[in-house]
């Protein structure tokens, strides 16, 4: 199937009003974004991307997840399976502005252009808005498209506890989107997201669109060590059950281990929390997630059990009891290579030059890949910078990437 360009271009004016005004949503007094999933913020944004949805003229129907959809119905008939175009709106802590964001407000360009130009799909198009795809209030990360691909069961999910105690389903009920829709309502024919590349590949290498072939698999896990709180000053260090200690020596254990590997595991602990967390007294228990990551699922395995057995001799050696609980855990991903060559395709047509690559970060196209053909467009990330206030993508490459993905949804709507 030769993809033709369509020669259209989305507003660009608009897309970038769009995603810095969205990007105002959710200011701490700090001016820091945080727009967490199902928050008050998070509902602001949500109504703010819905009258932009009717303003492209679409139909909007929330699932029971709070999944948002903007649907432009195609001919009735046996075409109905929409391609799908989207990504989320919730964002970390302090984060920047195009996380999520640029795919949704770009799908919504790439629709309002189509509608514009008088383009009549023979499919339904569609544009997803994914509740909690960060997972930072509620684990696991990509919730509301796992559960959309039949991944986890919605009553679970609705069922969750967040960090600060709430319930997801209470949540979704108070800011208005716990919708009625069954989630997997529409079927895809094909899904493509488009997403800033959050890494250091493209800019270093001068190459405006990366064609995302696959997505490296993800554990995340919450450790607790429980020690014995006592006096700073009057208890000798041999007599120390230090669950702070415990945890620095876990943490340190990490580093080294993919230090010393030459593969492209990461790791990260990027929470923790002690008990009773007063300067002198020795930490009675600490609390802190574990973020490993690796394209290979062998090698993420061994690096899941290497720590697991690590626990093991610590709680030995420093006289605590550690506990896990399992938040996330999530395979490597291989997207459609048809849909990745209608990604190089576009951008060649359009005299840009792309590479293929793997996704660093977890996405929403991660669990949609379960149902349907899928595949991701990137764009630049200056710095490599992302999940911090510093992320930016230049306006030109916002563009290009919004386009490419115009040409590979105008295909896949026209076959
Ligand atoms: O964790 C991730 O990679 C994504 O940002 N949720
Ligand atoms: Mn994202
Ligand atoms: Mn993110």
């Amino acid at each position: 199937m030769v993809l033709e360009s369509l020669n259209l271009s989305i507003n660009a004016s608009r897309l970038h009003k769009r995603i810095y005004e969205l990007g105002q949503i959710g200011r701490d007094e700090k001016n820091k974004l945080v727009r967490l999933a199902a928050s008050e913020t998070d509902k602001v944004g949500r109504d703010k991307l819905v009258t932009w949805m009717k303003d492209a003229g679409l139909e909007i129907k929330v699932d029971r997840i709070g999944n948002i959809f903007g649907i432009w119905s195609g001919p009735e008939g046996e075409n109905q399976q929409p391609v799908l175009v989207g990504s989320h709106i919730d964002t970390v802590i302090n984060a920047g502005i195009y996380d999520g964001c640029y795919g949704v407000l770009a799908g919504i360009e790439v629709i309002k252009t189509l509608k514009e130009s008088g383009f009549t799909p023979s499919r339904t198009l569609a544009i997803a808005a994914f509740t909690n795809e960060e997972g930072v209030r509620y684990a696991p990360d990509m919730m509301g498209s796992l559960i959309y691909a039949g991944g986890l069961s919605v009553e679970d999910a609705l069922k969750t506890v967040g960090t600060d105690g709430t319930l997801l389903g209470e949540e979704l009920k108070r800011i208005g989107y716990a919708g009625t829709e069954e989630p997997g309502f529409l079927h895809p024919h094909a899904y493509v997201e488009l997403h800033i590349e959050q890494g250091p590949v493209l800019e270093r290498m001068g190459i405006p669109i990366g064609a995302v072939e696959n997505l490296q698999g993800i554990s995340w896990q919450r450790i607790t060590i429980e020690g014995v709180a006592n006096h700073a000053g009057t208890t000798p260090m041999s007599m120390r059950r230090d669950a702070g200690q415990a945890a620095a020596r876990v943490i340190t254990f990490l580093r080294e281990r993919v230090d010393k590997s030459n593969t492209p595991t990461v790791a990260t602990v990027g929470c923790i929390n002690f008990e009773p967390n007063a300067i002198n007294v020795i930490p009675s228990r600490a609390t802190f997630t574990v973020d490993l990551r690796d394209p290979n699922e062998q090698r993420l395995k061994q690096e899941e059990e290497a720590l697991a057995e690590y626990l093991k001799e610590l709680a030995i050696a420093e006289d605590v009891s550690i506990s896990v609980e399992r938040l996330a855990r999530f395979e490597p991903v291989i997207f459609d290579n048809k849909i990745v060559e209608l990604v190089e395709h576009a951008a060649s047509q359009r005299g840009l030059e792309s590479k293929r690559m793997t996704s660093g970060a977890g996405h929403d196209a991660q669990m949609i890949a379960r149902i349907c053909p899928t595949s991701m467009i990137f764009v630049p990330s200056i710095g490599g910078i992302s999940h911090n206030p510093g992320e930016y993508t230049p306006e030109a490459d916002l563009v290009a990437g919004a386009n490419v993905l115009l040409d590979v949804i105008g295909h896949l709507a026209s076959n």
